[in-house]
């Protein structure tokens, strides 16, 4: 992948292991690297204070992709199919303002192409999509421990509950954008 052809998305669905582990199955992605983004609190974050909920910070990823291979808009697609973008503050059981919904995006082009994707994904949803749509700020890399977290803790409780019967609907729902 030549530079000219890289593109970094930044999105949060929820807990990061998951959206970490829905991207790297994607053709075209080249790198996903979980992090904090979005608070206030001056400094690089620890996942402890993330999770107190004062720091403002939400777990997102940023994803390295070929846009040769998939498009930013696609990416968005998979991202909103794959959590649910219409709860506040929520994922599943993880209850806190770091698993909101949001969208980081680096760019104008980004910003319009997140909004019409939003536009065109709400009426395939009972409730308002609540996502998030903001420039990106810092982006602070999560502790080692974080990375990889799915391929390292595969037969984890949270992992097989969750995210092995996530990439199952993944698998399914967008079999042509797999690796
Ligand atoms: N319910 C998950 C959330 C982890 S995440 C990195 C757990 O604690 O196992 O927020």
């Amino acid at each position: 992948m030549t530079d000219k052809n890289k593109q970094v998305a930044t999105v949060g669905g929820g807990c990061f292991w998951c959206t970490e582990a829905v991207f790297q199955e994607i053709k075209g992605v080249e790198k996903v690297v979980s992090g904090y983004s979005g608070g206030n609190a001056p400094g690089h974050p620890t996942y402890k204070e993330v999770c107190s909920g004062l720091t403002g910070h939400a777990e997102v990823v940023q994803i390295t992709f070929d846009a040769n291979q998939i498009s930013y808009e696609d990416v968005l697609v998979i991202f909103m199919t794959t959590h649910d973008p219409t709860t506040l503050n929520r994922q599943g059981g993880d209850v806190g303002t770091q698993y909101r919904s949001v969208i980081y995006y680096h760019d104008s082009d980004q910003k319009s192409i997140a909004e019409k994707v939003l536009k065109q994904m709400a009426p395939y949803y009972n409730d308002p999509i609540v996502t998030e749509i903001a420039p990106l700020k810092i982006f602070y890399k999560a502790e080692d421990y974080h990375q990889d977290y799915y391929r390292n803790n595969t037969t984890q409780g949270f992992c097989s509950f969750v995210i092995t019967p996530k990439l199952a609907k993944l698998r399914k729902l967008h079999a042509d954008k797999l690796k």
